[in-house]
Parts: structure tokens; sequence; C-alpha cells
């Protein structure tokens, strides 16, 4: 060895030993020239998850200790971690007859998108927000939330969570109500009441405003996103047609993290691409996905991830998808883009 290669090793062991890292031999792997998300693109199946979740309500109690009954969505690419994506989490939660998930709350916020069953409410600061199958309930970041199933049969729905993007910013915080329910307000749906008729519900595309704050409103209902989506689709005749829920308020994303939408898709979709990481849920209809150029069909029940910056196109005789993204954090912070790719 050259007396230069001997200075040099000197030179990097004393430099590890004083905890600092050379940026010239790890600069390729952090400043890549677009996103290379470690998560990758995947499907769950509806008809593996939802036996699966059967057999959770069967064999685990959902009391204190055992908690949410939540199946997460583990991406195979984040090594073990319960993540759908590196930024967002997904799951499917299952609630039996007259079961109650205790009440508490965290500073993620968090989505449910209904997928099947009746009788349940998601209890979000004391108001009790019925849930029906393609309804969007949100329970924005240090709400109190407890889930009540006052029904005969089991519930299934869909959990969107922040939870990775507030762990990356180390600003998790939970704490358990002091009991398993929190009161109920009466009548329910007092969030309804006051805010639905207060602005739009919904817009087409995607919100381009921003907000601090959650939505006042706290359930969509799937009759109106339906609507909506109808009269989009025969406005624009277009094979793909989406609205984002808004808060009625301010008409940004329903939560500052999270972006929530609804598609249409008959027929074939043209392939797009976005910074950041998107989850889909398949309400109704059966077709087909194209990530990267890897296909992935789907039916209802089915979920899926596209990591940031893949393209992606939907093609269907006619299903209707619901997603979530994290584009509100990206907007605020003037990184946001989407474009279309050949
Ligand atoms: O229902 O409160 O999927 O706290 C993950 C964490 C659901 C919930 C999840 C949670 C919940
Ligand atoms: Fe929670």
């Amino acid at each position: 060895m050259t007396t230069e290669t001997v200075r040099l090793d000197e030179f990097y062991a004393d430099l590890a030993r004083a905890d600092l890292a050379p940026l010239w031999n790890i600069t390729e792997h952090l400043l890549t020239p677009q996103p290379r998300p470690r998560a990758v693109p995947w499907l769950w199946r509806g008809d593996v998850l939802r036996p699966l979740a059967e057999r959770a309500i069967e064999l685990v109690p959902v009391e204190r200790g055992g908690e949410r009954r939540v199946l997460s969505l583990a991406n195979p690419g984040l090594g073990g971690r319960p993540y759908a994506a590196g930024t967002l989490w997904g799951a499917l939660q299952a609630l039996g007859p007259h079961e109650s998930a205790p009440a508490h709350r965290h500073t993620p916020g968090a989505i449910r998108f209904v997928l099947d069953g009746r009788g349940v409410f998601t209890t979000v600061d004391g108001d009790a927000c019925d849930m029906r199958p393609g309804d969007l309930v949100l329970t924005p970041g240090w709400a109190w939330h407890d889930h009540t199933n006052t029904g005969n049969g089991p519930m299934f729905w869909f959990d969107g969570l922040d939870l990775p993007m507030i762990e990356a910013l180390d600003g998790v915080f939970f704490e358990e109500y002091p009991a398993l329910q929190q009161p109920q307000q009466e009548p329910h749906n007092r969030s309804e009441t006051t805010h639905a008729s207060r602005g739009s519900r919904t817009v087409p595309g995607r919100s381009e405003r921003l907000d601090p704050s959650p939505s006042p409103l706290l359930v969509y209902r799937r009759e109106d996103t339906d609507a909506d989506l109808t009269r989009l689709a025969g406005e624009s005749g277009a094979a793909h047609v989406s609205v984002e829920f808004v808060n009625p308020r301010s008409g940004a994303s329903v939560l500052p993290t999270l972006a929530c939408h609804m598609h249409r898709v008959s027929g074939d979709g043209t392939a797009t691409r976005q910074s950041g990481n998107q989850i889909f849920v398949v309400y109704q209809g059966a077709g087909h996905s194209v990530i990267a150029g890897e296909r992935f069909d789907w039916a209802p029940g089915d979920m899926f991830v596209v990591p940031s910056w893949l393209p992606v196109s939907h093609h269907a005789a006619g299903a209707d998808l619901f997603s979530i993204d994290d584009s509100p954090v990206l907007r605020a912070i003037g990184i946001f883009r989407r474009e279309a790719v050949a």
C-alpha cells in the first residue's frame, strides 16, 4: 500500500470515530435524480384479506390490550415495517357484532373508507359518525376516537394513516381515553348537520388549496360521491374521472397530511406519475392497473400501492376506486410533481 492509501484509510477511520460521514461517499444515495422509494408496487387481494380478518374476529379480542383489530399492509420492500409505503399506513380493520374498539387519540391523522357491513359508528371528539359502505370518515390528528358496532354482523373498513410520515418527523404522541368509550352526543352526525351544506364536499380532479386545519366535516356519504362522479363523467366523457374529497370550509384536502379521492374508471386511462405515495382501494367493479409496466388485476376489496413517481394507469369497463395520498404535504412545501407519461 502506498503512503497515500494508508493516510486515506486512517482519515476515514478517524472520521468514523468522530461520528462524521463524508458526503462525497454517500451523495448518490441521498440526492437521487428522482425519488427512489423502497416500497414496491404491491397488491393485497380482498379475498385473502377478508377471511383473515374474519379469523381475527374469532381469535383476537378487541378490548384494551388487544386494541384495534387491524391488519396492516406491510409492503415487502420495507423490510418488515408495517407500512404500505414509506409515508402511508394502510390497513383492513374488522369489528365483530356488538364490539367496541377502545377510545384513544394520536397525532397521526386517519381516514376510514367503509367496505362492508352495517351498524358501526366512529365517535370523533363526541360526534358519532355513522358508517355505511362507500362512506369516508375522518379522524383528524389528536381527535379522540373509538369505533362501536351496534349491529349483528361484522364490519370491515380500510384505514389510512399518515403514521410513517409523523414518525419520520419524530412527532408521534398517543394517549388512551380514561374510559373504554367517550360519551357520544345525540343526535349522531353533527358535523354533517353543521357543515355538509356549507360548501362543496368534492372538487373535480385535485384540490390546489392548502389548509393546516382538518376538515370540520367528518363524513362524506357514498350517495353524494356517486352523484358527483356521475355528473363529472357525463360532462367530460373521459375514461377516467376523479374527484377529491375536500374541506367544505377551505376547499383544501380533508386532512393537512392526506388527500382522499374517488376515481371512476370506464375504459383505458392514461398513465401518470406523481411524487409521493398512493394507496388504492377497489370499491366496486373489476379491472387492472399497470404500475411501472407491471399489471395488477383487481376486484372489489383489493388494495394496492403505487410508490412515488412510478407511472400508473387504470383500466376497467366500469369501476370505482378510492385512494389516499400524501400530496398535501408535498404541495405545502412546494415539491409536488405530477405529469402524464407517454
Ligand atoms: O382505528 O384508531 O389502522 O389507531 C391504526 C391505528 C386504526 C384506529 C389503524 C389506529 C386505528
Ligand atoms: Fe386510532
